[in-house]
């Protein structure tokens, strides 16, 4: 449920040449098996649309911001902006997702908790509001 959905701070470095963030597994509540990022996303476009069985993942906006919608089966939702490349959004299983309103240049960075595996992928929302 979005109970679960947290914002977790990374731990950022700072000196004079700049600012250094770094993810280990102490960071976040999984051991970490794939990342991927989201980028050149074209002004008006949407990711997302679908929610996962057992896939837990943490969502940072390395640059530039955007929008998640998050929506739980009980028929709640939370929008919530990322624009900080120290702040990631811990999304657990089981909620329903949707990135929109990126900005110019934004990237979206994901640290999983799974390898990629379609099964696990709900992509029907009428079946994930029955489940
Ligand atoms: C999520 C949001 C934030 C792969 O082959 N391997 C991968 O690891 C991923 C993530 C995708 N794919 C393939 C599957 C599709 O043919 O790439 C294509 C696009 O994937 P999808 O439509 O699922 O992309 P998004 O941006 O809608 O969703 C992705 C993740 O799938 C999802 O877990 O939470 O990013």
């Amino acid at each position: 449920s979005l109970n679960n959905i947290k914002i977790i701070d990374i731990p950022k470095i700072t000196d004079v040449r700049g600012n250094l963030s770094v993810i280990e597994n102490d960071v976040i509540p999984f051991n970490i098996k794939r990342v991927y990022y989201l980028y050149d996303v074209p002004s008006g476009s949407y990711r997302g649309g679908h929610a996962h069985k057992k896939l837990q993942q943490l969502l940072i906006a390395i640059s530039g911001s955007f929008d998640v919608v998050l929506n739980d089966i009980h028929g709640h939702q939370q929008i919530i902006t990322l624009n900080k490349p120290n702040k990631g959004l811990l999304i657990p299983n089981m909620v329903w997702r949707e990135i929109e309103e990126f900005s110019s240049g934004a990237i979206c960075l994901v640290v999983a908790s799974e390898t990629y595996n379609e099964d696990d992928y709900i992509r029907d929302f009428k079946q994930f509001l029955s489940s």
